[in-house]
C-alpha cells in the first residue's frame, strides 16, 4: 500500500482558498470555511522511496530479503514485512549475503540483501565478492550516509563512499539519488546480476531517498518489470559442429560438469547428453547429484585416472582455475600430449584464460547442451570399452576400499564413521540440502556423502571461504523448505556459529553436524594457533535458543539423533566428538601450503 498525504501542489492551492476567505468573513465562518476546504480539497495521493524499492522488488517476483536492519534501513525491514515480503533477519551481514547468494544459486533470482551504511555495508561485502566469484546471483542493497557530507568528507554518521569501494568487488555498482529512478535502478541491479555469467550488484540507496516522496501514480508508473533479464544465449552452429566433431573423434573422453551446469537448470538435458553420449562424466563439488553419484558412467571415484588418461574434455560451466590444475601439469599429464578441451560457457572471456581451448560453445548451458544433442544421432558410437573398462576397475577399487574404511567402528569415531551415518541419511532423504564446510570435513564429506538430485549441495565453491555454513543453511532452508544438513567443521562452524539463534527463531528444519575434533585441521597440532578448548560443547549453543542440542560420541548416536532430527525438522546440532588426531594439514589441499608446497 502507498501512504498518503497531501502534497505540494494542493497545499498551495489550499492556501490560497484560505487567504482569499479569510479576506471576506468574520471569525466563525472562517473557522468554518477552513473545514469546507480542507474537506473539499483534491487530496494527492504520494509515495515515498521505502515502498518505492519495496513495490519495484515485488513486481519483480523479489520475495525474499535477508538482511539486518539498522539505521536507515530499520523501516524498510518492516514496511517490506507488512507488505508481505519475507524478511530474514541475521546477527551478522555476512551471513545474510551468504543466504542472498546461496537464494540466488538455487532459484535463479538474485538474492537480496540489505543492510546498514559503512560497517554493515563492509560486513556485506565479503558475501558480494564470494557471490561474484561463484557465479551467484545477489543484490547487496545498502544505506548510504549524506551524499554532500560524504564527498566533502565532513564526518557523516557512519560516512563512507561505499559505491566506489563496492565497484571492483562485484559485476555492476549503482547509486540511486531520486525516487523517481528507483524502478530503473532496481532493474539495472536485476539485469546485471542474472544476465550472462550472473554476479554480484551493489546498489547504493542513501538514507534521504527513503523519505523522498513522489505522486504516487507517477511512482508507479516509474517501476517496471524486467523482460527476461537472464536471455537465452544460442550457440553458433558452426561451433556446436567442431565441438561435435572433437567429441566424436575421441578415444578417451571425459564430460566435466562444474557448478554452473546446476545453476543452469538444465537437468534432463544435461543427464540426456551424458547417458547418450556414454562418456563418463566428473562432477565438481557443487554439480554433485547433477546425475546421481551412484550413476555407473561417475568417474569420480577415479578422479586421477580420468584427468590424467583423458584425450578430449567436455567442460560444462566449469572453470580451469586452481580447483582444476589451471588445465596443466601433472594433475592432467600434459607431459603426455597434450588434451583438447571443449568448453561451454556463457562467458566468451573465460575461454583460452588457462590453456588453448579447441573448440569453445559460447552460449547458456541449455540452448548449449540442447545443441549438441541435437547433433548426436542414433549413429552415434559410445566410448571405446577399453576406456569405460580401464575407469570402472579403478573406479571398482577405490569404492571397494572405501566400503571397508566407511564400515569401521572405531572409538572414538573418525571422520569416515561419522560420515557414514550423513551418507545414509541422505541416502534415505536424497531431497535433504547438504551444506559443507571445512578442510578435512569439506574434502571427506565431498567423497563419501553420495548426492542423488541436482543442486542438493552447497559448499566452499571457487575461493574455499570459510563462514557460508549458517547463511547457505539459512537460505536453503527457506526457499525449498526441505531439510538441511549443515556438515561443519569446529573451527568453520565458529565463522557463523552464532547463527543458530536465527535458525531456532524461525525454526527452521536444520540439523548442524560439527565435525568436533579440538582444533583447525585437528587438535594435536603443537602450533598453539590450531587448537581450541578441549571438548567442548557445541550443542549447547543450540540449547540456549531452544533447540536440540545432543552429544555424539558414537556413531550410533549420531544416526539415531540425525535421523531424528530430519524426521522432525527441529532446529538441532550434533556435537560430533571426533578423534582429535584425525585430519591433516588443509586437507587434501596441503600441496597449497607454501612451507609444504613442492616446487614445480
Ligand atoms: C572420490 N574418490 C572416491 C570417491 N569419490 N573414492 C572412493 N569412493 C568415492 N565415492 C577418490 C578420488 O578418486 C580421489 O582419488 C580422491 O577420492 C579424492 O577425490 P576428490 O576429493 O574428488 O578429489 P581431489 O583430488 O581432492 O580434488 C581436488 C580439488 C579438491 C582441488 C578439486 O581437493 C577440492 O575441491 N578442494 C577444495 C578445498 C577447499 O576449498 N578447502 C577449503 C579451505 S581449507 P584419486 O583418484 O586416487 O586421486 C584450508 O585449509
Ligand atoms: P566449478 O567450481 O564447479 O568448476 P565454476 O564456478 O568454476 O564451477 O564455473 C562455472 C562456470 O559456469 C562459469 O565460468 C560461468 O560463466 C558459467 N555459467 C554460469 N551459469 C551459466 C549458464 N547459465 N550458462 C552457461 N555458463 C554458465
Amino acid at each position: 500500500m502507498s501512504s498518503v498525504r497531501t502534497d505540494k501542489e494542493a497545499s498551495t492551492t489550499l492556501d490560497d482558498a484560505l487567504k482569499s476567505k479569510v479576506r471576506t468573513a468574520d471569525g466563525d465562518s472562517v473557522v468554518r470555511a477552513l473545514k469546507q476546504i480542507a474537506e473539499d480539497a483534491p487530496e494527492a495521493e504520494t509515495i515515498d522511496g521505502f515502498h518505492l524499492v519495496i513495490d519495484a522488488l515485488k513486481l519483480n517476483d523479489i520475495d525474499t530479503i535477508f538482511g539486518l536492519p539498522g539505521i536507515p534501513i530499520t523501516d524498510l525491514t518492516r514496511m517490506a514485512q507488512a507488505e508481505g515480503m519475507r524478511v530474514i533477519s541475521f546477527r551478522h551481514e555476512q551471513h545474510a549475503g551468504n543466504a542472498a547468494a546461496a537464494a540466488g544459486f538455487l532459484t535463479q533470482k538474485p538474492g537480496i540483501c540489505l543492510t546498514v551504511s559503512a560497517p554493515g555495508f563492509l560486513n556485506g561485502l565479503t558475501a558480494l565478492a564470494n557471490a561474484t566469484t561463484n557465479c551467484f546471483p545477489m543484490i547487496l542493497i545498502s544505506g548510504s550516509s549524506e551524499r554532500e557530507i560524504v564527498d566533502l568528507q565532513q564526518g557523516d554518521y557512519e560516512e563512507m563512499d561505499q559505491l566506489a569501494i563496492a565497484k571492483p568487488l562485484c559485476k555492476a555498482a549503482f547509486r540511486v539519488l531520486h525516487a523517481e529512478d528507483i524502478g530503473v535502478g532496481i532493474a539495472r541491479a536485476i539485469r546485471s546480476a542474472l544476465s550472462g555469467r550472473p554476479g554480484g550488484v551493489y546498489l547504493d540507496l542513501p538514507a534521504k531517498l527513503f523519505a523522498q516522496t513522489m505522486d504516487a501514480a507517477a511512482g508507479k508508473k516509474s517501476l517496471f518489470k524486467v523482460v527476461d533479464p537472464a536471455p537465452r544465449q544460442i550457440p553458433a552452429p558452426d561451433a556446436v559442429k567442431r565441438a561435435l566433431d572433437l567429441l566424436k573423434g575421441a578415444k578417451k573422453p571425459l564430460i566435466l560438469l562444474g557448478k554452473g551446469a546446476a545453476y543452469a537448470q538444465a537437468d534432463a538435458d544435461i543427464r540426456a547428453l551424458v547417458e547418450k553420449t556414454g562418456i563418463p562424466y566428473l562432477p565438481m563439488s557443487m554439480a554433485k547429484g547433477l546425475l546421481p553419484d551412484t550413476h555407473v558412467q561417475s568417474a569420480a571415484a577415479a578422479r586421477s585416472y580420468v584427468l590424467q588418461e583423458a584425450d578430449v574434455v567436455l567442460l560444462v560451466g566449469a572453470r580451469l582455475n586452481w580447483l582444476l590444475s589451471h588445465g596443466k601439469g601433472k594433475t592432467w599429464a600434459q607431459d603426455k600430449g597434450a588434451k583438447q578441451f571443449i568448453q561451454i560457457d556463457i562467458a566468451p572471456t573465460e575461454i583460452d584464460s588457462n590453456v588453448p581451448i579447441a573448440a569453445p560453445v559460447i552460449g547458456d548451458i541449455g540452448s548449449c547442451v540442447a545443441a549438441l544433442l541435437g547433433g548426436i544421432g542414433s549413429n552415434w558410437v559410445k566410448p571405446p570399452a577399453e576406456w569405460t573398462g580401464a575407469i570402472a576397475e579403478r573406479k571398482d577399487k577405490n569404492l571397494s576400499k572405501m566400503a571397508v574404511t566407511l564400515a569401521a567402528r572405531p572409538s572414538p569415531m573418525n571422520f569416515h564413521s561419522a560420515l557414514s551415518v550423513i551418507r545414509d541419511q541422505v541416502k534415505a532423504r536424497p531431497d535433504a540440502i547438504v551444506v559443507n564446510e571445512g578442510a578435512n570435513t569439506l574434502d571427506f564429506t565431498r567423497s563419501i556423502v553420495d548426492m542423488y538430485e541436482p543442486r542438493k549441495r552447497l559448499d566452499v565453491g571457487t575461493w574455499g571461504i570459510m563462514g557460508i555454513g549458517m547463511g547457505f543453511a539459512v537460505a536453503a532452508a527457506v526457499v525449498t523448505g526441505k531439510p538441511v544438513i549443515a556438515i561443519e567443521g569446529d573451527s568453520a562452524f565458529g565463522f557463523s556459529g552464532m547463527e543458530v539463534e536465527t535458525i531456532c527463531r524461525y525454526n527452521l528444519p536444520i540439523c548442524i553436524v560439527v565435525f568436533n575434533n579440538n582444533g583447525v585441521y585437528r587438535g594435536t597440532a603443537d602450533v598453539a594457533p590450531t587448537v581450541f578448548v578441549k571438548n567442548a560443547r557445541y550443542d549447547k549453543l543450540m540449547e540456549a535458543f531452544g533447540g536440540v542440542g545432543v552429544n555424539a560420541t558414537t556413531a550410533d548416536e549420531l544416526q539415531k539423533a540425525l535421523t531424528e532430527a530430519v524426521a522432525s525438522g527441529r532446529p538441532t546440532l550434533l556435537n560430533a566428538v571426533i578423534d582429535e588426531t584425525a585430519g591433516t594439514e588443509s586437507g587434501r589441499i596441503t600441496s597449497l601450503n607454501p612451507s609444504t608446497a613442492k616446487k614445480k
